[in-house]
């Protein structure tokens, strides 16, 4: 097996100093923060799509990256493993633990189900020699359930039952596929479980179509043993105009009406909140809050852009908010972040790749150290407590625990006894606490 990216070698931590550029400054995987190893704080997972099975087309224009396994005319299976052998080298060569793919980035569709079953089966074994070889483990494996001309529709959310038939015996060898190369979790993103026109949707049933089907999954988890968590990726819309998984918000209230909770987590996309119209660290939040955080895809949009441009996260402060949720609320357990990131259409040498996930992990480790450091400093912790300390005692007390009604509370107000003061939310003090810690930090 030839070497591919002949012009990079192993990628080490040198430290903030160094003057290596294809080096970690930050990332120091036996670091301890928090009582952990930072590669086990972590968790990081490069994904094979867009890295590897996605050739710099846009739609305006073909493929700018070099990869020789994308040309026309190749066995689709011989191409397939090349694939996966210089994506198994890329792996090997950043140092990060893990992978993630869809079962289309890793094997050819065949003429037939039959066939493409056949291949899938035949690269699954494939990765499970390269995985022996380099010890990357894989963090969530997932369907393409949205590329192929059948799921135009959608999937579970077809009009056509026949197309949802066809969905759940994809996904049911997806998640075979998974469960043998040892996968901590699975991922579903609904792509086009969604609407182009209200003209033609009749929303209500497709919602029961979608129950049914994340029941099916979870019924089909269980009876195989699988243990690592199933997760929706919420997204607004792209590719469909509206897609029903549209933010956590969104996720959490449908799991609750299916009785799915419990069952299901979230996969939270960074440039996926931003296309909802939040902030990543709200989306992280109100996982986390609500029992529902699962993993993360990291990445980042553009601001003048309104579409999934899957840039390189490279804002310490932004990130470092959305961890510090995250270790709030007791850390990755079996999720992890995966690179959901992208080149630009002309970043075209082979190393672009390095550099991109490079500066996309050292933002990482900047941003945990920095998520650790507000952990450990406790002042953003204690107002956030201070502001809500009326609650665990007297009126506060009694009114969440149900004893007081509305005339209650009108004959004290009345009485007197109540009589409320503004006070600050000290928003500025908070926003200088946060930008103190990350300059002292990194
Ligand atoms: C699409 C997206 C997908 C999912 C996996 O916006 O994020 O790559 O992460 O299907
Ligand atoms: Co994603």
């Amino acid at each position: 097996m030839s070497e591919f990216f002949t012009d990079v070698s192993p990628i080490r931590y040198e430290g903030p100093d160094t003057t290596t550029d294809l080096a970690y400054r930050f990332y120091d995987p036996d670091r301890i923060v928090l009582g952990k190893r930072m590669e086990d704080q972590l968790r990081i997972a490069v994904a094979y799509w867009h890295s590897f099975a996605w050739p710099g087309s846009d739609v305006f224009g073909a493929g700018t990256f070099d990869r020789p396994w994308a040309d026309v005319g190749r066995d689709p299976m011989e191409a397939a493993k090349q694939k996966a052998d210089v994506a198994f080298e890329f792996f090997a060569k950043l140092g990060t633990p893990f992978f993630c793919f869809h079962d289309a980035d890793l094997a050819p569709a065949g003429e037939t189900f039959a066939e493409s079953k056949r291949n899938l089966e035949e690269m699954v074994d494939y990765a499970a020699g390269h995985m022996a070889t380099t010890g990357v483990k894989l963090l969530w494996g997932t369907a393409n359930l949205f590329s192929h001309p059948r799921y135009a529709a959608g999937a579970a959310t077809n009009p056509d039952p026949e197309v949802f038939a066809y969905a759940a015996a994809q996904i049911k060898n997806a998640i075979d596929a998974t469960q043998r190369l040892g996968g901590a979790n699975y991922v579903l993103w609904g792509g086009r479980e969604g609407y182009e026109t209200l003209l033609n949707t009749m929303m209500r049933q497709e919602s029961e179509q979608l129950a049914r089907f994340l029941h099916m999954v979870v019924d089909y988890k269980h009876s195989i043993g699988f243990e690592g968590m199933l997760m929706i990726e919420p997204k607004p819309q792209e590719p469909t105009k509206h897609q029903y998984d549209y933010d956590c918000s969104t996720v959490h209230g449908f799991l609750e009406r299916y009785d799915l909770l419990g069952e299901l987590f979230v996969n939270i996309e960074g440039n996926h909140a931003t296309l909802a119209g939040h902030s990543f660290h709200h989306e992280v939040a109100y996982a986390v809050d609500n029992g529902i955080f699962g993993s993360i895809d990291a990445n980042r949009g553009d601001p003048q852009n309104g579409w999934d441009t899957d840039q390189f996260p490279n804002s310490v402060e932004e990130v470092s908010l959305a961890l510090y949720e995250v270790l709030r609320g007791g850390g990755l357990g079996t999720g992890g972040f995966n690179f959901d990131t992208k080149l630009r259409r002309q970043s075209m040498s082979r190393d672009d790749l390095f550099h991109g996930h490079v500066g996309g992990i050292d933002t990482l480790a900047r941003s945990l150290l920095v998520a650790a450091e507000m952990i450990e400093d406790g002042s953003l912790e204690e107002a956030r407590a201070a502001r809500y300390a009326g609650w665990s005692t007297g009126i506060g007390a009694e009114i969440m625990g149900g004893s007081v009604s509305l005339p209650i509370l009108e004959e004290r107000v009345v009485a007197g006894e109540i009589d409320p003061s503004p006070v600050s939310g000290r928003q500025e003090q908070l926003e200088n606490t946060v930008n103190r810690i990350l300059r002292r930090t990194v």
